[in-house]
């Protein structure tokens, strides 16, 4: 067989592919048990649960943050998988993983069957003519209807797109938890053959030519301190090889001549350095400083550029600046200005919807994201490498069109018990959400929302309230439409301490009257620190440090009988959604306090 021949059948015994769904349908678990069932691990090998969420923060929310790639071999066939995330802060991540990939597995949970983000996700898909591969999972579990669901999800594809192709996909039932998928329900099964035999068979493999120009398309970006930046993309014509000389044509069309230093292979969940790669491959890219998404790298010869990729905008905006709380400096490790450039900078490298800017005052720093998620998941990540700061309260990012201002809106889904449903539409009207439809199977009702963004600020922890925990929301970015008018603010206002000290119970148990505290016994407070939420609209400041006068005759047991209520412990989430204009969020890697942004002049 001639050097060429040979490749051509590495190539197509090649599939790459993309696993897309709604928040927590089971992508990341479904992936795990292919990883193992694959022959990854070793044995004996321990290996925790959900292996792809490998960050702490992915860990702790069970929630998949960035995607990834992965590599593994099933029979002869070699299949590229990457796990994208499911929350809509992360969908234009999602799009622009699906540049790379010929099929995608949409996973839907059997029970909940398809969500808002299995439309925006589909619809994605579809738009490319990606082949799907529709995976019913979640057999196992309670209340799974799996007919029911695929019959929604046809009804969904019908909805999105004409193309006879593409509505005719194939369908796999699966128990990602488990690891067995089946083509019929009524199969037995005992492993996921059936979803892999579909892959090989459903998904072809990667076009392009081998005998093309070089072009490989940026699609994620990586960094690591020892080789820099690492372009993680597709090859879609010709041949890479390590230390070569090659070609960047960037955003702005300049030709640019570069070398490649270090060429990344996939191989499980490693990543191998490997001495060349051919098109249909994914591959990581290091020597190229300033690559940005959606650039090509090509041969030094003959370059062509592939079309750009647009990276969604930021919709929230909000000011980190240096801690200059009275306890500034005394928690954290990393607190100074430059220290704090330098960290929010570097995040640049391969956190691609951020923005960070510089401002008049070199203590402050904008940074802009594609959602509160988004902006919450760095503030907690720089947190425990720690860092110390403050943020400002997340607004949203304005758009001037033709002499008018626009603003972004969200597509908003509230699923909640049928009693819920007025309480809803209630709490919604003033924040400017535009009802689009309703439904209700007697238990509980779906009510679909337009909303600007401004609207659904502080509107989760309302909802949750007053569903009781029963409520459901999820929302996904629509576009921008003319600013909807002023939302009138109902926040109450903050109950702030008077001075510095420890807080004591004798004091919150006689002000327990006031509001809710955030604060209980033994907090270190300063003057004009937020330690709770006031029943009424102002700010109101008191004494929580204020100590029992003693009498003359001392009883033992007073102070232990103290009865107060338990505080409202708020998340960092809550603390965003809960800060006004005037206020900031204070951050180490202790603790995360609220506070008045001035604090001098309090009345
Ligand atoms: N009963 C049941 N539970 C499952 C199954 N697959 C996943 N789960 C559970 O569903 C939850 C979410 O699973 P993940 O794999 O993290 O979901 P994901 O789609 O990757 O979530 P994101 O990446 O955050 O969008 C976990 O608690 C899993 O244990 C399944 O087949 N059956
Ligand atoms: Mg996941």
């Amino acid at each position: 067989m001639s050097e060429t021949s040979e490749i051509k059948d590495i190539i197509n015994k090649i599939r790459n592919i993309a696993i897309i769904a709604h928040v927590d349908h089971g992508k990341t678990t479904l992936v795990d048990s292919m990883l193992r069932q694959s022959g990854i691990f070793r044995d004996n090998e321990v290996v925790q649960e959900r292996v792809l969420d490998s960050n702490d923060l992915e860990r702790e929310r069970g929630i998949t943050i960035l995607s990834k790639n992965i590599s593994i071999s099933y029979e002869d066939t070699t299949i590229n998988i990457v796990d994208t995330p499911g929350h809509a802060d992360f969908g234009g991540e999602v799009e622009r993983v699906l540049g790379m990939v010929d099929g995608a597995l949409l996973v839907v949970d059997a029970a909940e069957g398809p969500m808002p983000q299995t439309r925006f996700v589909l619809s994605k898909a579809l738009q490319l003519g990606i082949k799907i591969i529709v995976v019913i999972n979640k057999i196992d579990r309670q209340g799974a209807e799996p007919h029911a669901a695929l019959d929604k999800v046809f009804d969904l594809f019908v909805e999105l797109t004409e193309n006879p192709d593409l509505l005719d996909f194939p369908v796999v039932y699966s128990d990602g938890l488990v690891g067995i998928a089946k083509y019929e329900l009524e199969d037995e099964s005992e492993d996921l053959d059936p979803l892999f035999k579909t892959i090989i068979k459903s998904i072809k493999p990667p076009k392009g030519h081998i005998d093309k120009t070089l072009q490989f398309h940026v699609t994620t970006l990586d960094y690591n301190d020892y080789v820099g930046r690492i372009a993680i993309g597709r090859i879609h014509n010709g041949v890479i090889k390590n230390n070569e000389q090659v070609s960047l044509i960037n955003r702005e069309g300049q030709v640019l001549r570069k070398k490649v230093t270090k060429l990344l292979g996939f191989k499980g969940l490693k990543r191998v350095d490997i001495e060349e790669a051919y098109a249909g491959d994914i591959v990581g890219i290091a020597g190229f400083s300033e690559i940005q998404i959606g650039e090509t790298i090509s041969s030094l010869s003959d370059p062509e550029a592939l079309p750009l990729i647009d990276i969604d905008e930021p919709t929230l905006k909000m000011n980190f600046s240096v801690n200059d709380s009275p306890f500034a400096g005394t928690e954290g490790k990393f607190v100074t200005s430059r220290q704090l450039r330098k960290r929010l900078f570097q995040e640049l490298e391969k956190n691609v919807s951020l923005r960070v800017e510089e401002t008049e005052n070199t203590d402050i720093f904008r940074v802009s994201g594609r959602g509160e998620l988004h902006l919450s998941i760095l503030i907690e990540t720089m947190r425990r490498e720690g860092y110390e700061f403050q943020v400002s309260k997340p607004e949203v990012i304005f758009k001037e069109k033709n002499g008018e201002t626009l603003e972004p809106f969200e597509n908003l889904v509230v699923d909640v018990p049928d009693a819920n449903a007025g309480g809803s539409i209630e709490k919604l009207a003033p924040r400017k959400a535009e009802m689009i439809d309703m439904k209700s199977n007697g238990l509980r009702t779906i009510m679909n929302f337009a909303i600007p963004v401004r609207g659904l600020i502080g509107f989760r922890s309302e909802f949750i309230r007053m569903t009781k925990g029963e409520g459901i929301m999820y929302h996904t970015f629509k576009e921008y439409r003319p600013f909807a008018g002023e939302i009138p603010n109902y926040k109450n206002g903050s109950l702030i301490a008077h001075e510095d000290g420890e807080v004591i119970p004798y004091a919150l148990q006689q002000l327990e009257d006031r509001g809710i505290f955030f604060v209980k016994p033994k907090t270190k407070v300063y003057r004009g620190m937020i330690v709770g939420e006031n029943t009424r609209q102002k700010d109101l400041i008191l004494n929580v440090c204020k100590m029992k006068r003693l009498t003359n005759v001392r009883s033992s047991t007073s102070d232990i009988a103290t009865v107060i209520s338990p505080p409202r412990d708020l998340s960092l989430e809550d603390c965003l959604e809960y800060i006004k204009e005037d206020e900031l969020v204070e951050i180490t890697p202790q603790n995360i306090r609220m506070r008045k942004a001035t604090l001098t002049g309090l009345k």
